[in-house]
């Protein structure tokens, strides 16, 4: 594997929409990003992803995009980005923006021309198709929940394809036009001087064609996308073409979405001459998904954790970087779905984030998680805004759950745990905005907020500190960038536990994923404690036998040199 500057960062991503808003209007602008800067840098941020702020309806927050070329005024303007991009740099901080390109938005230009006339040329820019005998081409689910297909509009005989919501019709990517339409638009945001792009959903930018059905898994008659994915042959073309005529040209850095990859693409993703510089890694967001939806949801225990984690460790080995993450604009809070309710602290909190920067890879934080902010609560469902989590309600009601039991399932994976406004201090909606937010506060930002752990030296904030600088200490960057993973005791029950070793170094990681404490013996004594979450047990100890034999309180994780 080849040695890459960023390779060595810390990256973060923002959700600007509940970021910072500047303008009392309750929704997170640039100027609030630009304002934070000093911000990410103290935390030790080198890469920023910045979620859409182009035009767009926001029917997804904004990944159905209206306009490629332009801001959409909730959240500045060009110049507003311009500033952010030259202040980034100013302080070394590359900036990434999200590429979606697997389907634009109902009202972008494209589709507005292709409704106007479907045989035209914006017409092939998109899969319409004629609706025969009153059915569709395929049965194919949307992954916000109904058919794939909708009538055009205009064109009651004619419908059009979005794999996600109706508002977000797939570009056809078989069409070269397009391709060629979308190629000009990431070279014009390299030009301006963009590091690059997270890649959305792409891996759906292939469709099995022709349309054919697969057997229904619900009552609703339909079958899952996955059917099709698992047939599509041929994505390849389209990444490697896009790699070369865009991300190749201006070496810029790119991090896929990439869920359900075939095992032998894997390589071809990120390794030194793959489609992207790297992608995340799902595997534990993925645990205990279950077909039939949220509600039906099965636990995920320690060991199930430790055994995804370790599972993309050693697949990624040295074919590329996985970029490491707890949670996502996506997900709910790492925090709380991996650790038990009654276990929630600062500790645990710490313990997560321990593994998530020590396992080999990019880590990328997503906003709040530097200060260990938990999904909310949901007293009514209208309490929810986002498309995702209302289609999953209405699954949860329809396989019998009563309102409260599908409130309840739904909440523990709403995207809108994730989406609640940065918590910053404990004034009124938590400094976000002196509006009224867009979406509610979390209510606990009393309790959880930047203010207050700012100027604790034990917060969870400064705890992610350390591990941002751990990452650039010239001591052990070698070790932890680009040390070999070798994984430890695997059959033991509630521990995570491996090595980082580099020529020079060895460090050993543990963690004590239970609130009971455990013993633990070392064949050596160990040279030196280089971190752990514990509050007061922050000096290597002088005897060998402390060095030796351990007691690992709850949830406490160690970081040992050998
Ligand atoms: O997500 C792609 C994706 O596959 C999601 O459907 C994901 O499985 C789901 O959100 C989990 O709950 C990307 C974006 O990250 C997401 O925010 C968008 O809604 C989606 O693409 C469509 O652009
Ligand atoms: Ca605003």
């Amino acid at each position: 594997m080849k040695k890459k500057w960023w390779h060595e960062k810390t990256a973060y991503q923002i959700y600007p929409k509940s970021f910072l808003d500047t303008n009392h209007d309750g929704i997170g602008d640039l100027r609030g990003i630009i304002s934070k800067l000093d911000y990410l840098k103290e935390l030790g941020i080198g890469i920023v992803w910045l979620s859409p702020v182009y035009c767009s309806p926001l029917a997804d927050q904004g990944y159905d995009i209206s306009d490629y070329y332009n801001v959409d005024p909730r959240f500045g303007t060009m110049e507003d980005l311009e500033e952010l991009l030259a202040e980034a740099k100013k302080r070394d901080i590359h900036v990434v923006m999200d590429l979606v390109v697997n389907h634009c938005s109902d009202e972008h230009e494209w589709f507005k021309k292709a409704c106007e006339d479907p045989d035209g040329k914006y017409g092939r820019y998109f899969f319409i198709e004629d609706i025969k005998d009153g059915k569709y081409p395929c049965n194919w689910r949307s992954y916000f929940g109904g058919g794939v297909w909708e009538p055009l509009p205009g064109h009651p005989d004619k419908c059009y394809l979005h794999l996600f919501h109706k508002k977000q019709p797939d570009l056809n990517w078989e069409n070269p036009e397009v391709r060629e339409d979308i190629y000009k638009m990431i070279c014009w945001w390299l030009e301006k001087g963009l590091a690059g792009f997270r890649i959305d959903a792409i891996i759906n930018i292939k469709k099995v064609l022709p349309w054919r059905d697969y057997p229904s898994d619900r009552a609703d008659g339909l079958c899952s996308i996955q059917n099709m994915l698992e047939d599509a042959v041929g994505i390849d073309d389209f990444l490697g073409e896009m790699r070369d005529r865009c991300f190749r040209v201006y070496d810029a850095f790119t991090v896929g979405e990439v869920f359900n990859e075939k095992e032998e693409d894997f390589p071809n993703f990120i390794s030194d001459d793959g489609y992207f510089s790297t992608m995340f890694d799902f595997r534990a967001a993925c645990l205990g998904a279950s077909e039939k939806g949220w509600y039906d949801l099965k636990p995920v225990t320690p060991d199930l954790y430790r055994d995804a984690c370790f599972f993309s460790q050693r697949r990624a080995k040295d074919i590329g970087f996985y970029s490491n993450i707890i949670e996502n604009h996506d997900e709910p809070r790492g925090v709380s779905r991996y650790i038990p309710e009654k276990d929630l602290n600062d500790t645990s909190k710490k313990m997560l984030a321990t593994l998530q920067f020590m396992f080999k890879g990019l880590p990328f934080l997503y906003q709040g998680q530097e200060i260990g902010m938990e999904n909310t609560v949901f007293e009514t469902p209208d309490q929810i805004d986002d498309i995702n989590t209302l289609d999953e309600y209405k699954t949860a009601l329809e396989a019998g759950l009563s309102a409260e039991e599908a409130l309840k399932a739904v909440a523990r994976m709403s995207r809108d745990n994730a989406r609640t406004p940065f918590q910053w201090s404990a004034a009124e909606h938590a400094g976000f905005t002196d509006g009224t937010p867009w979406l509610r506060v979390n209510p606990n930002y009393r309790r959880i907020n930047l203010e207050s752990q700012i100027s604790d030296p034990n917060s969870v904030f400064q705890y992610y500190r350390k591990l941002t600088a751990l990452r650039t200490d010239p001591l052990y960057r070698d070790c932890i960038v680009y040390g070999d993973f070798l994984p430890l005791w695997e059959d033991q029950h509630n521990l995570v536990a491996f090595l980082r070793k580099s020529e020079h170094q060895t460090l050993m990681v543990i963690a004590n994923f239970q609130s009971e404490a455990r013993e633990i013996s070392l064949d050596q004594p160990y040279k030196k404690l280089v971190l752990t979450n514990l509050l007061d047990a922050a000096d290597t100890p002088a005897s060998e036998d402390e060095r030796k034999d351990l007691t690992l309180q709850g949830y406490q994780a160690v970081i040992l040199e050998l």
